[in-house]
């Protein structure tokens, strides 16, 4: 069994986007987990495996292996378990970490200003100043100020952003092609992350991301369509 060292907020919310990619991807490949919910303040859960973030896995299955990192983790997941894999070549993993970077770099960073006072008002309260005062250190303003100023000028650039997905979902149903993969899942989770904590509409309803987005939550028994959201 593996078990998934998963970040929590209140009402059990899951929103780290990078827990998501791992979450998806172990569906995608069938494998059975458990999460086990790790807060801001709870980072001697990850002692065990040398890491200060999650997601984190431990696979019992493999000896207590500890994996970090969510893309080290699509890596060993495909060594330790074969089937169904994530990365059915050299080329499709290539493409896969520029998605990858293309998220963590571009994407997260225009989108994280304008839900950053939503995640701090759905974080567990023992974590609040935790991640008020390290996000701040990193925004060099009060998470508030940040969040406004965002929205009042940086909806587009972070719609902008997403330019390359529309161009793949002109030509093809998913961003991997005819069926979803790994890509799809990173971007996926970007999208997860500010739906757990944040009524801001992200998209324009014309936005042809919007239909991609529907069938990403659909996948897997709608998992994502199911988890928590801003609203409950
Ligand atoms: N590159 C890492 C990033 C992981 C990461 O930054 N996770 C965040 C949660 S979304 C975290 O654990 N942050 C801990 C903190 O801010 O103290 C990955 O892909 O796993």
């Amino acid at each position: 069994m593996i078990t998934l060292f998963d970040l929590v907020f209140s009402g059990d919310r899951r929103p780290s986007p990078f827990c998501w990619r791992t979450k998806l991807a172990l569906r995608h490949k069938g494998l059975d987990y458990v999460t086990e919910p790790v807060g801001f303040c709870d980072k001697d859960k990850l002692a065990f495996a040398g890491s200060t973030t999650v997601p984190v896995i431990r696979d019992d299955s493999h000896g207590g292996r500890a994996v970090r990192d969510s893309w080290q983790i699509a890596l060993y997941l495909d060594e330790a378990y074969p089937a169904q894999p994530l990365f059915a070549s050299a080329a499709e993993r290539s493409f896969a970490r520029f998605v990858n970077g293309w998220a963590d770099t571009t994407v997260h960073v225009a989108l994280f200003p304008l839900v950053v006072a939503d995640l701090h008002a759905q974080a567990r309260p023992q974590d609040q100043a935790y991640f008020r005062e390290s996000r701040e250190k990193r925004l060099g303003t009060t998470l508030e100020s940040a969040q406004q100023a965002a929205r009042e000028t940086r909806l587009p650039v972070w719609r902008g952003t997403l330019e390359p997905l529309r161009r793949q979902l002109a030509a093809q149903p998913f961003l991997s092609g005819d069926a979803p993969a790994y890509p799809d899942y990173i971007v996926a989770g970007t999208f997860l992350w500010p739906r757990t904590v944040s009524p801001l509409a992200l998209l324009e309803a014309d936005d042809p991301v919007n239909g991609w987005l529907d069938r990403m939550l659909d996948l897997f028994d709608g998992m994502g369509r199911k988890a928590p959201t801003a609203a409950g």
